[in-house]
């Protein structure tokens, strides 16, 4: 027996308190959670059980597939498509969105995930991460198309992350806050550890990928100039810096001590937006960093705000403390 809350009882808790809820959405977490552990355990044996290494493909965005991109996109699938939750899912890895097979029923929500963010990190032993983020199938629509997908970040009705790291831990918002949920792993269960995780407002604390310095464009550029002064520079104090390369980890980190993430627009490949994919990345991650009270934006739009126009579309990332994000958002504004 534990004596903490599970992830389980946590959900069936704040479900509880919506009038009308009728469990199918914390019958949903759970499977969800199901495919998280099996991943975590994959993550964990590594090249014990021979899944570390490219799995000699290409994904829709062109990026080498990893062996485990391949094999965790197949667990979230197969570990979500049964219960008739869903109506249809989009995956990071898959060109097209996945409708629920005939065989089995379908639900009245769509999930966007990514199977396993961060896989550059993977055969280097380094955190990596999943990302999901569920709205609700529009009404009426029994046989979703890729558009039905092209929903705002702000009609989320949850979104969340597991970070494979020296402990798995689950990351949740329903738009209630955002809890925290370490695996133990002798029960086999999620713990709430971390309640109503906040990220403080303040930070001096940044992460960009700097070798891609000479495409950003001149406000990042300021701003990562001003931190680099210091103490000696207009902000009178010293900045760190971290780039893991995984963002699930960049976010926990986030969440836990503060600071601000970037991956922005840049000049590099002018077809690109960003790096990052607005449906499988921006909108849950923001989904989270706004829950605890930070800020999320691509520099000029508020992420949530942004009307989809594709699945697998990237944009600008500017998230964390939300004093420094309005910062960045400001020196775009001049
Ligand atoms: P992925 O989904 O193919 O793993 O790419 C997303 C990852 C993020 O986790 C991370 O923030 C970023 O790519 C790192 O990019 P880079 O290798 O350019 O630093
Ligand atoms: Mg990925």
């Amino acid at each position: 027996m534990h004596n903490g809350v599970s992830v389980t009882q946590f959900i069936i808790e704040e479900q509880r308190r919506l009038p009308g809820a009728t469990g199918d959405f914390t019958s949903l977490l759970n499977d969800i959670v199901s495919a998280c552990k099996v991943i975590s355990n994959l993550v964990n044996k590594g090249a014990l059980v021979g899944v570390l290494g490219t799995a000699g493909s290409e994904n829709v965005q062109g990026e080498t597939q990893k062996k485990l991109d391949v094999i965790t996109n197949e667990v979230f699938i197969k570990s979500n498509e049964w219960a008739g939750h869903l109506a249809a899912m989009a995956s990071e890895e898959e060109d097209d969105i996945y409708p629920i097979p005939a065989q089995f029923p379908r639900g009245k929500y769509l999930m966007s995930f990514d199977p396993l963010d961060g896989s550059s990190n993977i055969d280097v032993n380094i955190s990596v991460g999943t990302i999901f983020s569920i709205t609700r199938c529009p009404e009426g629509v029994n046989e979703p198309t890729k558009e039905d997908f092209l929903i705002p970040g702000n009609e989320q009705v949850c979104a969340g992350y597991a970070l494979y790291g020296p402990s798995t831990m689950l990351v949740l918002t329903t738009g209630n806050g955002v809890n925290g949920f370490t695996l133990d792993r002798d029960i086999g269960e999620f713990i709430l550890t971390h309640p109503n995780m906040q990220i403080p407002a303040d930070t001096r604390e940044f992460a960009i990928n700097t070798s891609n310095q000479r495409y950003w464009e001149a406000p990042v550029q300021r701003y990562v100039e001003e931190c680099l002064q210091g103490k000696e520079g207009p902000r009178g104090a010293n900045f760190n810096m971290r780039w893991v390369a995984s963002m699930v980890a960049e976010v926990h980190r986030i969440l836990i001590r503060g600071g601000i993430f970037m991956y922005p627009k840049d000049n590099k490949d002018p077809g690109k937006a960003g790096k990052l994919r607005l449906m499988y990345e921006a909108n849950p991650m923001s989904f989270i960093v706004e829950q605890a009270g930070g800020a999320s934006s691509t520099g000029r739009t508020r992420i949530l705000d942004i009307q989809p126009e594709d699945i697998h579309q990237r944009v600008p990332v500017i998230l964390g403390s939300k004093n420094e994000v309005e910062r960045v958002v400001s020196y775009h504004a001049e």
